[in-house]
């Protein structure tokens, strides 16, 4: 059943600090080299978000050992080569990140399996990983050509590939790099601009050889992996909600304590600053993983701005909260070359711009972003989530700066990142009112 919530605030102010959980893609990645590695491998930080616990109940189908408790995960793994063959279809729920790895990761095993999603990622584009898994000489079978789940995969040996990569996606690079892992020679991943690279950063902490120069990776197959120890850093993309909303509202001042700071994620804190906004880093550790360390973000008045071509790739998840901020920016803020926000768990600029327009704000949506004209007040009003956690959160903190309460219609779906996005919201704000 689909729910509704009410949020509404009188003259909010953010003070204190916050740990958001944490971060989604190596969440993911942690399971899933852990499952390919022979040996024990323990998580701490592990996000306990709907989509990594279905990365984690496919690799139980596929015989792999993986204790939870809360945030600390367990597995023991008998190594990719020996994985079970699934008696059941592997299901990826709402997972765009769990669809397409996984289509690298088992083109290259010696299992056979179907692939399955909800309705949202039966409908993602899955070509754009199929395409040059099968120029590998993987065999991958389903509706469209392969384009969309559920699609069936024989494990198979693989050789490696040169490919140039027609659009910069962490997604379609990591299921190469992991089909090259398993296939004969050499696979080279050229992208036209870097996109996050915790595929890349894990593996070598997993004992494999790569080398990337530039926008280029190149990875040996053939090399088994040994587990080890992951420690996974808050997910920028959920604090930058709370990022946001401190710069926005007058008086606010918010610290971020362990949160991921690999600069291909770290565009946020750019137009943060590009917009006024106080951005402090304050420390920083992790520098041979993953970097993290604390920020503060302090209101300021804030500008329009525009935000295009390399920077994207380290925003995009960020752009729907991007948005929502410029609606009280002054000026115009220009989204370009973000054409891939329409394939995302919605067509996010569609439903941005939908949602944003019912509360008064002036945004356009273009064919690859938005532009959006500030400072407008906002209404309150009910907004849909379309089932997207990050339209879910954006309209969540919409409420911060409208007139009104703003009622979202299926907030369930924000615990696909953020599981206690209410409660940090609650804590941080003193004047939340939650019906
Ligand atoms: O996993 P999913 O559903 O694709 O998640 C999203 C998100 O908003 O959480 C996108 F809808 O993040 C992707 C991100 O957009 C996660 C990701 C990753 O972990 O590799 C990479 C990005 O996608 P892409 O297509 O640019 O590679």
């Amino acid at each position: 059943m689909v729910g509704t919530k009410t949020v509404t605030f009188n003259k909010p102010l953010l003070k204190g600090s916050l740990k958001v959980p944490g971060d989604k893609s190596i969440s993911h990645r942690a399971i899933m080299l852990g499952s390919i590695a022979e040996g024990r491998t323990a998580i701490k930080g592990f996000l306990d978000g709907e989509d990594c616990l279905r990365t984690i109940e496919i690799f139980k189908h596929l015989g792999v050992s993986i204790e939870r408790n809360g945030t600390d995960v367990e597995i023991y793994s008998p190594g990719m080569g020996n994985w079970i063959t699934p008696t059941e279809e592997l299901y990826a729920g709402n997972s765009g990140t769990t669809a397409r790895l996984m289509l690298g990761i088992l083109s290259g095993s010696s299992v056979t399996s179907t692939l399955t999603g909800d309705a949202s990622l039966s409908k993602r584009p899955m070509k754009r990983v199929t395409t040059p898994l099968q120029s590998m000489g993987a065999s991958v079978s389903g509706e469209e050509g392969g384009d969309l789940l559920p699609l069936s995969i024989v494990g198979s040996k693989l050789k490696g590939i040169d490919y140039h990569m027609p659009v910069a996606s962490a997604q379609v690079k990591s299921a190469i790099l992991f089909a090259g892992l398993a296939a004969e020679g050499e696979t080279v991943v050229r992208e036209t601009a870097v996109s996050r690279d915790h595929t890349e950063r894990m593996l070598k902490q997993f004992g494999a050889r790569l080398e990337q120069v530039g926008n280029t990776v190149r990875i040996q197959g053939g090399q088994t992996l040994t587990g080890t120890d992951v420690i996974v850093p808050g997910d920028i993309s959920s604090a930058a909600f709370f990022m946001a909303a401190a710069a926005m509202i007058e008086g606010s001042e918010v610290e971020f304590s362990d949160v991921g700071l690999n600069p291909t994620r770290t565009g946020i804190l750019q137009v943060l600053r590009q917009m006024g906004a106080e951005v402090e880093i304050l420390e920083k550790h992790g520098e041979t993983g993953e970097p993290y360390g604390v920020v503060k973000v302090s209101h300021a008045r804030l500008e329009g701005t525009e935000i295009s071509g390399e920077i994207i790739p380290t925003l995009i998840d960020e752009l729907p909260i991007i948005a929502l901020m410029a609606t009280q920016a002054t000026g115009k803020t220009i989204i370009k070359d973000a054409a891939e926000l329409r394939v995302k768990e919605t067509d996010r600029i569609a439903a941005v711009t939908l949602e944003l327009t019912k509360l008064g704000a002036k945004v356009e949506a273009t064919e690859d972003g938005m532009i959006i004209e500030g400072p407008t007040a906002l209404s309150g009003g009910e907004l849909k989530s379309y089932g997207d956690h990050r339209i879910g959160m954006m309209a969540a903190i919409a409420a911060l700066v409208s007139e009104d309460a703003i009622h979202i219609e299926d907030p369930s779906c924000i615990a696909i990142s953020y599981p206690n996005f209410f409660d940090h919201l609650s804590a941080l704000v003193s004047t939340c009112v939650e019906e």
